[in-house]
């Protein structure tokens, strides 16, 4: 048996400093459009979806850097395309920058909201795996700040109960870390859901763009299929003044084979009719969690953070 929807992914080309939120919306929606003349149930837009990539540029002053968060839910710039999402039956997995106010304390948060098909807000997630660095390197080609414009994600890895079946959400560089999908996975998730913007240039480390593309390539097939489960992985990408960043959307299956993947650095829907109930041989079998993991042995994962070796 075989139980089908189908999933597409939004792909964004680049979003340039100063182009309005107004403007970026307006491309979500035709997207949205697109998605829906296929059939899609499910779109997942990129992580910080309304803007620039900012975290590459260095600001000082909250009131420089404001403006590309977002606050409430929805925001006043996201109103439209929660709204025609609504009225097609669309689910989707929006990324922002989030700040709120909370006992008169700023905060601000990588953060992506899942909505149901029907408009319901079934939750959020906020990043937890933020990379680079809060001061800068002296570098702009490098810089990648976002521990300078976010806090670590406070909500651990929920899991929503959907129509599609038990959704898990993360954000870019959480997709490199197995303990991401696989805590999802042991609350039931069978669907991960995923932004990123992905600079063409490691800042750790001068590797060949190849190799960004296989590690991220590599990172979604073993989630996929060390969980049995769906990937649907979006990608801001191309040019954004000049900072390149890797595109290759994807959707892949519980198989751990991509099953389509975006070709161009645009703006580009790609869409699967994914059987949900793919995975679950992987999960009755090899990926049997209640019969075959060992976490006596597991302790180190979440009782240590860097390497401790006998001695
Ligand atoms: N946005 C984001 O998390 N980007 C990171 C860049 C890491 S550079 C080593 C990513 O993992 O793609």
């Amino acid at each position: 048996m075989s139980r089908k929807q189908v999933f597409a992914v939004a792909q964004m080309g680049p979003v340039h400093l100063n182009d309005t939120k107004e403007a970026t919306v307006a491309r979500l929606m035709e997207m949205l459009q697109e998605a829906h003349g296929r059939g899609a149930r499910w779109v997942v837009f990129p992580e910080l979806a309304l803007t620039t990539f900012f975290p590459r540029y260095v600001y000082d002053d909250p009131a420089e850097y404001d403006r590309f968060y977002e606050e409430g839910l929805p925001s006043p710039a996201m109103i439209p395309l929660f709204d025609l999402a609504r009225t097609f039956g669309i689910g989707f997995y929006l990324g922002y920058a989030e700040k709120l106010v909370e006992n008169g304390i700023v905060h601000r948060f990588n953060t992506s909201v899942l909505v149901s098909p029907t408009g319901e807000i079934l939750g959020k997630y906020r990043k937890i795996h933020l990379p680079g660095t809060k001061d800068p390197i002296g570098d702009p080609e490098f810089e990648h700040l976002e521990k300078r414009y976010f806090e670590v994600g406070d909500m651990g890895f929920p899991v929503f109960k959907t129509d599609a079946g038990p959704m898990g959400m993360c954000i870019c560089n959480d997709r490199r870390w197995p303990e991401t999908f696989r805590t999802m996975a042991l609350r039931g998730a069978q669907i991960f859901m995923l932004g990123y913007n992905t600079p063409t240039r490691n800042i750790h480390h001068n590797e060949p763009v190849h190799l960004r593309e296989h590690h991220h390539r590599l990172s979604l097939e073993s989630a996929a299929y060390q969980n049995g489960a769906w990937v649907m992985a979006a990608a801001k990408c191309g040019s954004e003044d000049g900072f390149a960043m890797i595109g290759g959307s994807s959707i892949v299956s519980p198989t751990g084979e991509t099953v389509t993947r975006a070709v161009t650095e645009e703006d580009e829907v790609i869409s699967y009719n994914c059987d949900l109930d793919l995975g679950a041989y992987i999960r009755r079998s090899v990926f049997n969690f209640a019969k075959h993991r060992r976490p006596e042995f597991y302790g180190p994962i979440t009782g240590q953070v860097g390497v401790e070796m006998d001695p």
